[in-house]
């Protein structure tokens, strides 16, 4: 039966999950904007019916309620299209018009609480600021309480009852990694301090008194967490309370969202750089990317609150508890969150290794789409026409009345920013709308933009300068958006040899299987591997093929060799060491391919015109 279904079907082209190597199918692209873009028709569509939806009609009516209660500005942003940031959308809800403070008119410009996009911001500083090992410093060598905190316990070591303070890391804090409490103390929701408030509520929980006193003895922050009042808590007291609070996790085992982590990561930043937090934001980014309306600090001058969404009450809109800032305190606009997006994308402030490195998963979730990095959470995004993967790097903020997300894509240098602002308390629900709108049309679109561009830039038939010589190279880009990615070899001679023939069996049986199959000339494709663009003008493409299933269709293990290119076929060819199948085009400005080399073959093609 198995046999029958390969024989009937073209292997290569129906295959649910076919072969594939991570990272981008194409070079990224570089028309996001102009009126010929697919990217920029996909969000007119979009911003046509964020309108409609606006007026009443468009998506739904939960949709228009949501979105029209929310202020908000959306913004896109390319590393390779300057002019993508002018795609712009930005709406203002009655109350914020008709608002008593802050602004009454929405702009690229216009100032939004991030909340917890203010969690990536501080690891940025900190990626910027620390070396590699320094992210492995255990907190114990951070915070002296923490150290005495060991101490004390060390004769008795109790895991469930004690967090094991130096064995969490720096590094942990940022990834959610330590196994520690969302919140160190108790503050807002927690039942005993609304129970010391209205007694009833213990009675519905059937829990004991609170001892209020106790409470206040411990946590020398509790008052101004709590009540935000003017009482200046450091993060030594706030870590003196938090010390003998009981894990959630063994450290390093399991993803905890926590609040509390990176009120320890402002500190730890602080301690390891010697400079506090203000002044490290301030050296880190906003200084050497010239952000002018970004603040560690509320904006309450005149000049800059009347730039500022207000959606609820001053109090609650500019409350500044300085230790809590590098979890959620931070203040920035589209414009410039565009530029902190652009300058991840293009390595600005890193090495390009360590921005390689920062743009990886750290852990896993229960869920296959969702992944966590430190502290991106990233978003696998399955295309429906291809089951190709895009990984979108992002960071959500939900803090009061703001919420706010930066995402990027790296495989299209590519990324988009939210902000909005609700005194309903919808603005999350509104900006988790709009970026699933976003990411359903705009993804396809940049994957169709980019094929589109592929097949402008690379495509074609490539020759030796040396005509007498017969050796060619046809590179072609199926049409339909259901074709596997990357670029087709559809004719491939070298000094009279026609390699594909060669090439298509060889792969095809790399792999050994039972039954053999035969091989198909049209699975030979190739997708970027190095994109070195801005440095040497090349881009390197590695074979990316279809091996058959193993011996149990759709299991996981028969399936490895099949959906694992990464292991299973690639740079098993090799000639002097030099995989068989690499290619690398050399670039212009725009992106334009005038040669093609293959290295093994120790040949350079001329694209013919
Ligand atoms: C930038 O893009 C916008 C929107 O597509 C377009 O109206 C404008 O002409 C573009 N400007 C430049 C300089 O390309
Ligand atoms: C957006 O595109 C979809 C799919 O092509 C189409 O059905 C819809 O009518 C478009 N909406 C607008 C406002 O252009
Ligand atoms: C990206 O970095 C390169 C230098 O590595 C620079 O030439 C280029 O202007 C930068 N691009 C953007 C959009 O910042
Ligand atoms: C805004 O204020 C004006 C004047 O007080 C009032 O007439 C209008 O109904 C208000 N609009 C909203 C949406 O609250
Ligand atoms: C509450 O805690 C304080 C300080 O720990 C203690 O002195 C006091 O006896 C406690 N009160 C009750 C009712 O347990
Ligand atoms: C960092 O913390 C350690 C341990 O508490 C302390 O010895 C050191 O002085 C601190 N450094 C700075 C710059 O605060
Ligand atoms: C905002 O404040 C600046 C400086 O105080 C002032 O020049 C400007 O007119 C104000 N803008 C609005 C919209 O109130
Ligand atoms: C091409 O093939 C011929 C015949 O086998 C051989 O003599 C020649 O050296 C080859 N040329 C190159 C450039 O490989
Ligand atoms: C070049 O080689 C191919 C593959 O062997 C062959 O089909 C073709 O006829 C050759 N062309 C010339 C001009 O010799
Ligand atoms: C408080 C407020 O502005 N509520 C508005 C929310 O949006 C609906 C429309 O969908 C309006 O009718 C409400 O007035």
């Amino acid at each position: 039966m198995r046999l029958i279904t390969f024989i009937l079907l073209p292997i290569y082209w129906a295959s649910t999950a076919h072969a594939g190597l991570p990272g981008a199918s194409y070079p990224s692209p570089r028309d996001i904007s102009s009126s010929s873009s697919s990217v920029a028709a996909m969000w007119k569509n979009i911003t046509d019916t964020l309108e409609q939806t606006l007026a009443g009609g468009g998506w739904d009516s939960i949709s228009s309620y949501l979105l029209r209660n929310t202020t908000f500005s959306i913004g896109l942003f390319s590393l390779y299209d300057k002019n993508a940031s002018s795609l712009q959308y930005h709406h203002i809800s009655p109350s914020t018009i008709n608002g008593t403070f802050g602004t009454t008119h929405i702009d690229s410009d216009t100032i939004y609480r991030v909340a917890s996009v203010s969690k990536l911001i501080t690891t940025y500083a900190g990626m910027v600021q620390l070396e590699d090992d320094e992210w492995n410093t255990p907190l114990t060598k951070i915070y002296p309480s923490l150290q005495d905190f060991i101490e004390t316990t060390a004769s008795d070591p109790d895991f469930v009852k004690n967090i094991q303070w130096d064995k969490v890391t720096v590094g942990d804090i940022a990834a959610h990694l330590g196994g520690i409490p969302r919140l160190g103390l108790p503050v807002a929701s927690d039942i005993a301090l609304l129970g010391t408030a209205d007694p009833a509520t213990l009675k519905i929980w059937g829990l004991p008194t609170p001892n209020i006193t106790q409470f206040l003895e411990q946590y020398p922050c509790l008052e101004s967490l709590q009540f935000g009042t003017d009482t200046v808590c450091g993060i030594q007291d706030y870590v003196q309370g938090i010390a003998s609070n009981p894990p959630r996790y063994l450290p390093g085992n399991s993803p905890l969202y926590s609040d509390s982590g990176f009120f320890l990561l402002g500190g730890a930043l602080s301690n390891l750089t010697g400079k506090s937090m203000d002044e490290l934001y301030q050296d880190a980014l906003f200084t050497p990317l010239g952000l002018k309306s970004t603040f560690s600090n509320p904006p309450t001058k005149p000049e800059l609150l009347n730039r500022t969404v207000i959606a609820s009450t001053l109090e609650s809109d500019l409350i500044n508890v300085p230790i809590t800032t590098p979890s959620g305190g931070i203040y920035s606009t589209i414009n410039d969150l565009a530029t902190i997006g652009i300058s991840i994308l293009n390595s600005t402030l890193l090495p390009v290794d360590r921005t390689n490195r920062w743009l990886q998963p750290v852990s896993f979730t229960r869920d296959l789409h969702y992944a966590l990095g430190r502290p991106w959470e990233i978003y696998r995004y399955v295309h429906p026409d291809t089951n190709v993967v895009t990984n979108i790097y992002t960071k959500l903020g939900d803090a009061g009345s703001y919420a706010s997300l930066l995402a990027l894509t790296p495989d299209f240098d590519f990324g988009f920013t939210i902000l909005g602002a609700s005194p309903l308390g919808v603005q999350t629900q509104a900006i988790q709308l709009i970026a699933d709108q976003l990411t359903n049309t705009m993804i396809p679109s940049l994957m169709n933009q980019a094929r589109r561009e592929a097949f402008k830039n690379l495509a074609g038939t490539y020759t030796p300068k040396a005509k007498a010589l017969n050796t060619s190279v046809t590179l072609t880009i199926p049409s339909s958006s259901k074709a596997p990615p990357g670029l087709v070899i559809s004719k491939w001679v070298s000094n009279g040899t026609d390699v594909i023939d060669v090439l298509a069996k060889t792969l095809m049986h790399l792999v050994p299987h039972v039954p053999q199959l035969p091989a198909n000339r049209n699975m030979v494709r190739i997708v970027p591997t190095i994109r070195d663009v801005t440095v040497s003008g090349q881009i390197a493409f590695q074979m990316e093929t279809v091996t058959p299933v193993g011996p149990i269709v759709g299991n996981m293990f028969s399936e490895m060799y099949n959906v694992g290119s990464w292991v299973s076929t690639i740079d098993q060819l090799t000639y002097h060491d030099i995989p068989i199948n690499e290619f690398v085009f050399s670039v212009d400005k725009t992106g334009n391919a005038f040669s093609l080399s293959l290295p093994a073959y120790e040949i350079e093609l001329v694209r013919n015109k």
